[in-house]
């Protein structure tokens, strides 16, 4: 069985993020998301609309995800591959060249962002609404 990993908020989720975990498991045969915990997002800088566990059970919904585990850090995602004998890892090429030290541990992939959508923008615009 071919495992993937892939990491993210995915706070007001969307066709973006639903684009991403669609390719994700077309990398293999098992998806485990790593959901950002309310912690570590204030780490990240980023002030989310739904709590981790909001944003869990969303994501645990979608029929390309096999598992979902919390994101506490930046440092947690050579333990969760070697822990989960993860053979890829994926993200949207927004991160493109972040995460190549990872190839010591699996297969690297950047997919392509979705454009024209992101959270920002959906919060902007309901703003302005
Ligand atoms: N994404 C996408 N297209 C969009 C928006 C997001 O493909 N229009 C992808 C991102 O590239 C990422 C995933 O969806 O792979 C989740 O996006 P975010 O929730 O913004 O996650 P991010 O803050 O990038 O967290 O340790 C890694 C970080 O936790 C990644």
């Amino acid at each position: 069985m071919k495992k993937v990993i892939t990491y993210g908020t995915f706070d007001l989720l969307h066709y973006g993020h639903i684009n991403l975990l669609k390719r994700a498991k077309e990398q293999g045969d098992y998806l485990i998301v790593a959901v950002s915990t309310n912690e570590f997002n204030e780490v990240k800088g980023k002030k989310c609309y739904f709590s981790y566990e909001e944003r869990k059970k969303l994501v645990e919904a979608i029929r390309y995800v096999d598992l979902v585990i919390p994101e506490n850090s930046w440092e947690q995602k050579v333990d969760d591959i070697q822990e989960y004998r993860v053979d890829t890892f994926v993200i949207g090429d927004d991160w493109k060249g972040e995460f190549d030290s990872l190839n010591d541990y699996c297969e690297v992939v950047y997919l392509n962002r979705t454009p024209e959508i992101s959270t920002t923008k959906i919060k902007n615009e309901l703003r302005l609404s």
